[in-house]
């Protein structure tokens, strides 16, 4: 069924970024926004505008009350999540599509096994995927815990089922730590995710993080368009992500990447989706998959040709994928800088007005943002104002590029990342790809005492 009238259910770039490949289709958006976004760009450019609710995001971009009824009022006959808030709500998806609107997005059910880690783990073992060593499900009590630790060999990591996204993890180095760093992750998951089940797994020191961007269209048909690096994180938040790795052969590439496709057409995945590995010592291990449109992907846009959420719709029209994978030709390198109304030292949020903003542009430069001179950037929500992406043909290209493009860019009246990223971008080690996810934090501690 043609999609004519799509609302977004979502804020800032991401919103813009929905609007835009909408409105390059023919279809007509509707943005949904809190009392503090009236302004947005991306409110400003849709079709037709509702309030669903006060500041707080749970009063209004996770107000599924509220959005349903928006989307019934303007007859909107799809709903597209973004990424954060909704999108690996499999409540809320099954909720849309029982109003016989269309979900563009995945299947609620492989939202809700991917959701759990564990069954995330089971799924992604009986598909072929490569697993780190660990505990075959939830751990069920401390002498287990004990005999599988020995059996894999300290040091080893608990992770909440429901966590994701790092939080509620701890390194065990030896047994005597075992019984209490596993009730105190148990009783961490509890608080936070409202489930206390953990599970372990071989703790890998100083890994890369790997991840893989693969589409299908819930019929069978599945590609993959090559990985990501985003090992560059700081607490668990990315700085800076890559395409494609600095690190993985073409060969490797092409294993994986066939690996990944044939696990997504096995279980007949619909729509985007991210399969995240930990890679060490040439070596991939599934952690989790993410069933949406990541913050990075136009990374893969760019050294693709393909507009992701262009597929998206079109397979939650049930169109299809618009190519097949021999018709995937991944060229050149890609980097995106996220831009962050945070101090680049202390990473302390400064929204505020924008009293002036020039964005950079030129040949392959791209820059995702809500951002103009007299917008006021609201304290409520995360403080990711923009996304500075740039191709190259090589990866050294594509540096000297992005050098001169964070030149460009000017974000007056707050503190932004942009200094960060300058001072990124001219160090040896980051030029050279050498890097692992423990890298970012050691490197900005470094630049702490320099600066001191
Ligand atoms: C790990 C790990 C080491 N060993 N699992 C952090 C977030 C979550 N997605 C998985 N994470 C990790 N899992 C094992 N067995 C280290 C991390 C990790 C990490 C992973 C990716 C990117 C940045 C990271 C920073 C710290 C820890």
């Amino acid at each position: 069924m043609p999609i004519k009238k799509l609302l977004i259910a979502n804020r800032g770039e991401i919103a813009l970024r929905i609007h835009r490949a909408c409105h390059e289709l023919g279809i007509k958006t509707v943005a949904v926004h809190s009392t503090a976004d009236s302004d947005a760009m991306h409110v400003r450019l849709a079709d037709e505008t509702v309030c669903i609710g006060p500041p707080s995001a749970t009063e209004s971009y996770l107000n599924i009350p509220n959005i349903i009824s928006a989307a019934e009022i303007v007859h909107a006959d799809a709903i597209h999540p973004g990424y954060g808030f909704l999108s690996e709500n499999a409540q809320f998806a099954e909720i849309v599509e029982s109003h016989g609107i269309i979900w563009v997005g995945p299947k609620p059910e492989h939202i809700r096994i991917m959701g759990d880690k564990i069954e995330a783990k089971r799924t992604a073992a009986k598909l072929g995927l490569p697993l780190v060593p660990g505990s075959a499900g939830a751990l069920t009590s401390v002498a287990e815990a004990h005999e599988l630790a020995k059996e894999i060999g300290y040091p080893v990591l608990i992770k909440a089922a429901s966590g994701g996204g790092g939080r509620g993890m701890k390194v065990v180095q030896s047994d005597d730590q075992l019984e209490s760093l596993m009730s105190q992750a148990a009783s961490e998951a509890r608080s936070a995710f409202g489930d206390d089940t953990v599970y372990m797994e071989k703790y890998l020191a100083d890994p890369r993080h790997i991840e893989f961007q693969v589409f299908g269209d819930g019929n069978g048909a599945a590609i993959h368009l090559g990985e990501r690096d985003c090992s560059l994180q700081r607490r668990h938040q990315k700085v800076l992500e890559e395409a494609p790795s600095p690190v993985i052969t073409p060969e490797e590439r092409e294993r994986m990447g066939e690996i990944v496709r044939k696990a997504m057409s096995d279980m007949c995945y619909r729509g985007a989706g991210t399969i995240e590995f930990l890679y060490e010592n040439g070596e991939f291990y599934f952690i989790e998959m993410n069933t949406r449109l990541q913050v990075e992907h136009p990374v893969t846009e760019m050294i693709s040709g393909i507009d992701l959420v262009r597929e998206q719709i079109r397979v939650a029209q049930g169109e299809g994928l618009s190519v097949t994978q021999d018709q995937v030709h991944l060229q050149g390198h890609a980097i995106e800088c996220r831009i962050n109304a945070e101090d680049p030292m202390t990473f302390a949020p400064s929204p505020g007005l924008v009293t002036n903003f020039v964005a950079p542009g030129g040949m392959h430069v791209r820059v995702d943002s809500g951002l103009y001179t007299g917008y006021r950037v609201p304290p409520y929500y995360d403080s990711m104002i923009g996304k500075l992406i740039v191709y190259g043909t090589t990866r050294e290209r594509c540096i000297m590029r992005l050098r001169r493009a964070l030149e460009e860019f000017v974000v007056e009246g707050m503190k932004t990342t942009i200094p960060l990223h300058q001072a990124l971008v001219r160090d040896e080690e980051f030029l050279r790809g050498e890097y692992t996810i423990k890298w970012l934090e050691q490197w900005l501690e470094k630049q702490r005492v320099a600066a001191e």
